[in-house]
């Protein structure tokens, strides 16, 4: 299959990052897109092509107005008061606050913020933007009749709401790639979460519809990132009453207890018969995962491309995350490798 990759994201690069209270050396690197890309070359996995540059409407068809602005505008707002420094939010608006639009960044920032992994740097919009147009372009090659595609996408985007960022992602590459997919004629869209946390912001935005599935394997929110969301009795509302199903294990599932519940999500995907599949792509439940607490194993991954494709459905995978950089790249094309065998 072919990969979709911009060197753009090399824009969203920071040293460090704030963790347990401390700052560490950054999880979220651009070499872990680097290292994908070198082991798709390695497998053969398929020609590399850069993406196409797309405008904002399929952007603005998931995420919000002023959010958009706000993520286009944040560094120069930000960086014209305080300098050249890397722009992270340290207050937020408490519950049943107005949400009030601000002049000041800082307190701009922590309005769309709901963490303090995401800084917005000079070149983040850019960065995400691309990120944005190999989900896209992905999307494209599909409709033009691929039978798959892998948006190598950084930074990652499944924590992305349609008005907020966090946990290294900006934008969101797959929930705007399905909403692409159904706006260029497709009934119904699955998308399927393999990283190891919840795609909060996937649900978020689909929540309410009947014609996107979302499903979602992951650590239990009760100990894991994102925490207060990714519970298995939400379920959807309104007209997405029964489109969201989310799948959490705890800290030490191994592949058996991942695979069971792969394929209960598997068998949800197949019964909604969606014309469309995107697969958020994180190997962050690999065993050795830094900040991570599956224990799936290198060896695993194949099958879990396999399994997939069995659904027989035109597939784009999106990468999302995975921070064990050794494995990075042979984790993620076993996926895609597994897929097309
Ligand atoms: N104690 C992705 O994999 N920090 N994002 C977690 C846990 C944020 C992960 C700290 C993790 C975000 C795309
Ligand atoms: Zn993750």
């Amino acid at each position: 299959m072919k990969t979709i990759f911009s060197e753009l994201h090399s824009l969203q690069s920071v040293e460090t990052e704030f963790y347990r209270g401390k700052w560490v050396d950054a999880f979220e690197i651009p070499r872990r897109a680097e290292l994908v890309l070198a082991q798709i070359e390695r497998a053969g996995l398929g020609p590399v092509v850069a993406p196409d540059s797309f405008d904002l409407a399929p952007v603005l068809a998931v995420h919000d107005r002023d959010f958009v602005r706000f993520l286009e505008t944040a560094w120069q707002a930000w960086s014209a008061e305080v300098g050249p420094i890397p722009a992270y939010p340290n207050i937020w608006p408490p519950r049943r606050s107005r949400m009030i639009p601000t002049r000041r960044p800082g307190a701009e920032l922590g309005r769309y913020a709901v963490d303090m992994s995401s800084p917005v740097l000079e070149g983040t919009w850019a960065a995400a933007r691309a990120a944005v147009d190999c989900a896209l372009t992905g999307a494209r090659l599909i409709d033009a009749g691929e039978g798959a595609a892998f948006a190598l996408c950084r930074p990652p985007g499944h924590h992305a709401g349609r008005d907020y960022f966090g946990g290294y992602c900006f934008l969101n590459n797959a929930a705007i790639a399905a909403q692409y997919f159904r706006d260029s004629g497709a009934r119904r869209v699955a998308v399927l979460d393999i990283d190891y946390h919840h795609g909060n912001g996937t649900q978020d935005i689909f929540y309410d519809r009947a014609d996107v599935l979302t499903v979602s394997i992951h650590g239990d929110p009760v100990q894991e990132y994102p925490y207060y969301i990714g519970f298995a009795d939400e379920t959807g509302e309104g007209a997405g009453a029964g489109c969201n199903l989310n799948l959490p294990l705890p800290w030490g599932a191994d592949f058996t207890a991942w695979s069971a519940e792969l394929g209960k999500g598997l068998e949800r995907i197949a019964a909604f018969a969606p014309d469309r599949l995107v697969v958020s792509l994180g190997v962050d439940t690999f065993e050795e995962d830094p900040i991570s607490h599956f224990r799936l194993r290198s060896a695993d991954y194949p099958q879990i491309g396999r399994r997939i494709g069995e659904l027989g459905l035109p597939t784009l995978f999106v990468m999302e995350g995975g921070y064990a950089i050794e494995a990075i790249g042979v984790n993620a094309v076993a996926v895609l490798s597994g897929f097309e065998s």
